[in-house]
């Protein structure tokens, strides 16, 4: 549960440390799976792959498939499918963080892992989650919230998330662009102290959606690997789905089971 100190933190400046969250035991085999996935020793159908090609340009590779066992996947999508992480994703204190934030009945826009190898990393713009281009049912997501992990020690030196604080505050700055535009970053970044959110591994920070947030590249030995997952409020859909299919539950009813993703391993 969010302290009080916590809750107003997080509606001042749009983020929230929550420490360490898994057991050290609990962390550990978070560890070893995302090597296991990474390395192709742990396969699940429909995860989305995208390989980093380094560089302080936004230019991003195309993505698809499991291309091979790397250390260079930028972003990996479709976490929820992997029964350790899902039962991370489900963890008790992110049932409460999202309970108080968004409501009981909650599902995910996507539970990711976001890497910057040592050396490489491609730069990620300022930004706000939301707007048109995420196609869905709430533009301004006002029901969304990100609950970042590190799963390496993320720093300064080697690309941790940057925000703005209070930035979230000024609510959704473009509903199409998802790049905040030069206008916006004169008005609203340049002059704006700007924090480092540095985490030691397993630490946890809660992320506002609309907060302005970037990363930069890694200019360290150390890999700067973590897992984003976006929350939101279950009853969102695409725009473009006619059944209004919800998203892959994680509380709630139909949320998703643990032990049907185990079988489904083992099948
Ligand atoms: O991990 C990063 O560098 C940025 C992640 C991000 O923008 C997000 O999780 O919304």
């Amino acid at each position: 549960m969010l302290s009080e100190e916590q809750l107003a933190q997080y509606h001042a400046d749009g983020y929230v440390r929550l420490g360490q969250v898994a057991t050290d035991e609990g962390f550990e085999a978070l560890m070893r799976r995302t090597d296991d996935i990474t390395q192709g020793r742990v396969r699940h159908d429909g995860m989305w792959f995208q390989l980093d090609l380094g560089g302080d340009e936004y230019k991003l590779g195309p993505g698809g498939r499991f291309a091979g066992p790397s250390d260079e996947y930028r972003k990996i999508e479709g976490w929820e499918r992997d029964p350790v992480y899902l039962a991370y994703t489900q963890h008790p204190v992110f049932q409460d963080v999202t309970n108080e934030l968004i409501g009981d009945s909650v599902s995910t826009y996507r539970c990711m892992f976001m890497n910057k190898p040592p050396h490489k990393g491609t730069v990620l713009p300022y930004h706000q989650d939301g707007g048109e281009g995420w196609g869905l049912s709430s533009v301004d997501g006002a029901d969304f919230v990100t609950i970042w992990t590190a799963i390496d020690p993320a720093t300064e030196a080697n690309g941790c998330v940057e925000a703005v604080p209070g930035s979230h505050k000024l609510g959704l700055l473009s509903r199409r662009g998802h790049v905040v535009s030069e206008e916006h970053k004169r008005e609203h970044v340049e002059d704006h102290p700007s924090v480092f959110l540095e985490l030691n591994a397993g630490e946890v920070v809660v992320l506002h959606n609309l907060l302005l947030h970037r990363s930069g590249v890694n200019g360290s030995d150390i890999a700067r690997r973590g897992y984003s997952v976006c929350y939101m409020d279950g009853a969102i859909h695409r725009t473009a789905d006619p059944d209004r299919k919800p998203f892959p539950m994680i509380f709630g009813s139909d949320a998703l089971s643990v032990a049907d993703a185990e079988a489904r391993m083992s099948a």
